[in-house]
Parts: structure tokens; sequence; C-alpha cells
């Protein structure tokens, strides 16, 4: 049967007359429906683990806005946790973690298949979404890469600079491998469960990729994404892969050949006109919208919306921010934004 869903058809390689669209951080705290159903679950980790409230708040887009995917409501940190790490959230502040300093921290954390005992709630959550969701709508599933991850189990909190995984890198090579080796096989097993719970799509997310030169950005941005890749392609050849090494700038050309990646999703730093030159020509676009556009509207927003829509025309694209939504967006710029896609 002639597949009908946009998200797969683009990540098929197939050029659309319509970019399909969906939103980084699409479900989140600039829609009052969000934040009323984290306020009933209490606090953001009792939301990412009551699949029922999580279902809710992934289909919350959908509702609102019908966009062609849905993602999957948790966090890249909820794998640390899994392996045994601390997590608290900073109300106002962000995510917290007991620190990995040394081999003493490492050899504290559990293995690959330690993980599912915390993180069955979130394969329940993919299971409910896919028999809730309509027909034309992917499920998309996701992770953390691994330097990512490793950025914030190093330093127990987001750092600007990520200077204290560049830290272990240097002083401690046998710890911070050993961590990179440990979080690779873990996401492997994360992201095969969520595709035999029914994600159809999973993407990898590399927010830290950016601060990752020469060298260490092959060795640590794409082995890693290259290594899930492949595992999982063993196990789910059907199933189309994003990576979002963000802010990898030059770094971005070929690293869909060079990893196995279904598509690349780009952030703002480089514009759509150079990504068709130097990245879609190996294949699936997705992104590249300044997320300040969902805060101040207008004319910019319609007129930067049709530029990468037009810039994209020529291959398979699927329309996203170049980050996520942040919380002072307004909602009718969303709409706006979809409006401007589809050309209504
Ligand atoms: O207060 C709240 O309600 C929490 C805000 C929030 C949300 C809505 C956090 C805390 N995480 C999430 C959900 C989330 N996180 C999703 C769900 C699906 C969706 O997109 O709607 C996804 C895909 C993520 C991924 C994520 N979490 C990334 C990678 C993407 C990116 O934005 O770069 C990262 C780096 C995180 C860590 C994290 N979780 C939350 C925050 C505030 C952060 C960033 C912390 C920091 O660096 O300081």
């Amino acid at each position: 049967m002639a597949e009908t869903k946009t998200i797969l058809r683009a990540l098929a390689g197939e050029t659309m007359p319509t970019p399909p669209i969906w939103m980084m951080r699409q479900a989140g705290r600039y829609l009052p429906e969000y934040k009323a159903t984290r306020a009933e679950a209490g606090d953001f980790l009792s939301l990412c683990y009551n699949s029922d409230l999580a279902t809710e708040v992934t289909l919350q887009p959908i509702r609102r806005y019908g966009f062609d995917a849905a993602i999957l409501f948790a966090d890249i940190l909820l794998v640390p946790q899994a392996l045994g790490a601390d997590l608290w959230f900073v109300t106002g502040e962000g995510p917290r973690l007991s620190t990995i300093t040394g081999e003493a921290d490492f050899a504290k954390l559990g293995g690959k298949d330690d993980i599912h005992e915390t993180l069955n709630p979130i394969y329940q959550t993919v299971r409910n979404l896919r028999s809730a969701l309509p027909p034309e709508t992917t499920l998309i599933g996701f992770a953390g890469a691994p330097w990512t991850v490793a950025t914030y189990m190093i330093a127990g909190k987001g750092t600007p600079d990520q200077a204290p995984a560049h830290a272990l890198k240097a002083t401690h090579p046998e710890v911070f491998d050993a961590l990179m080796a440990r979080i690779t096989e873990a996401t492997i097993e994360y992201l095969s469960h969520q595709i035999d719970a029914g994600a159809e799509v999973v993407k990898i997310f590399d927010s830290w990729a950016g601060s990752l030169k020469g060298a260490d950005f092959d060795k640590y941005a794409l082995a890693p994404t290259k290594e899930i890749i492949a595992a999982l392609k063993a196990r789910h050849p059907d199933t189309p892969i994003i990576a979002f090494p963000r802010e990898a700038g030059e770094n971005y050309i070929g690293f869909a050949k060079a990893t196995g990646a279904d598509c690349v999703a780009i952030d703002d730093s480089v514009t759509a006109e150079w990504a068709a030159q130097n990245v879609q020509t190996d294949g699936c676009v997705q992104g590249n919208l300044k997320s300040s556009h969902m805060v101040t509207g207008g004319d910019a927003l319609v007129s930067e919306t049709r530029r990468i829509v037009d810039a994209l025309k020529g291959g398979p694209h699927i329309f996203n921010l170049g980050h996520g939504i942040t919380p002072d967006a307004d909602p009718a710029n969303v709409q706006l934004m979809i409006d401007t896609v589809r050309g209504a």
C-alpha cells in the first residue's frame, strides 16, 4: 500500500509540494493546556512517568494544530536516571543530576539491561499514543545522543560550554570513554524498545554537538550516532531515523551518509539555502526557522517561513524550528507558521 503519512514519505526521500510540519518542544509551557496537565501531575518528572498524562500532553498540540507528527513526551535525561543517576528539576532553573567525576561515580551506574524497569512507563505512553493518534499523524520517539547526555551526567546540570565534560574527556579518558559506551548501548536498547512499542520514527538529539571541534566531532558526535543507527537498522530496518547534531555547521555536510541517518535536522545557525546546496543533496532535511519568531510573529515570521519552504522545495523537507519553542511563545504564532507553510 502506498504510504499516506506525509512525514514518512518525506523521510523516504520524496519531494512534497507542501512540506509536512511538526515542532520541537511542541508540547510544553507555551500552551495553557500543558500547564494545566503538568499542574495535575505535580512536577515534570511525574508527568513524564505518568503514561496517561504524558499521552495527553503529547496529543494536545496535535488536537490544537494538527501537526503531521507527534513527539513522545519524555526527556533525554530519563536514560541517566534509568542508569542510576539521581535526577531532579529545580523550578525556574532546570535539571540537576548527581555528577560523574571519576571511576567511583561511573562504577555505581547500572547496565544497559537495567534501564527498562524505570523506562517501562515510557513504552506504555508510546503504546497509548499509537492507538490514540489520528491515522495521518506519525509518532516520533527520541533519545539524547551520547555526548549530549554525557555532558549532563558529568556536570550534573546544563552548562553553556560543556566544560566539565571536556575536562573529564581530557583528564580521565578511560572513564569518559566507558561512560560514552554505556550511554550508547543503553540508548540502543531504549530506542529499540520505543520502536517495538510503536514509535514509527526515532530522533537522536545531540544538542551540544557544536562544542565538539575537529577530530572530537567525528569521535564523540558522529561515531556514537553511527553506532546507534547501525544497531537500530539491524533490528528495525524500516524505521527512519532523524539525527540532530545541533550547531554542527560545516559538519552537517555528509553527516547523513556517514551515520546512516535518513534525515538531518538543522539548527538556525545555517541558512536553508546553504542546507539545500550542502545537506539536502544527501536526503531529507528538517528545520530551520528561528524559535524567536514564535515570540515575535508578524510579517517577519511569514516571510522567513516562506523563504525556508522555498529554499528547500527542491528536495525532501520536513518543516520545523531550528531548536525548541520557548515558554514565552504566543500559540497564535504557531498557527500562523502552520498556515503559511500550508499556504492557507
Ligand atoms: O517545566 C517544564 O514543564 C519542563 C520543560 C521541559 C519539557 C517540556 C523539559 C525540561 N523537557 C521537556 C520535554 C522534552 N525534552 C521533549 C518532549 C517532546 C516535545 O518536544 O514536545 C523533548 C524531545 C526533550 C528533549 C531534551 N531535553 C533535549 C534535547 C532537545 C533540545 O532542546 O536541545 C534536552 C537538551 C533536554 C534537557 C532538558 N529538559 C528540560 C530542560 C529545561 C532541558 C534543558 C536543560 C539545560 O540545558 O539547561
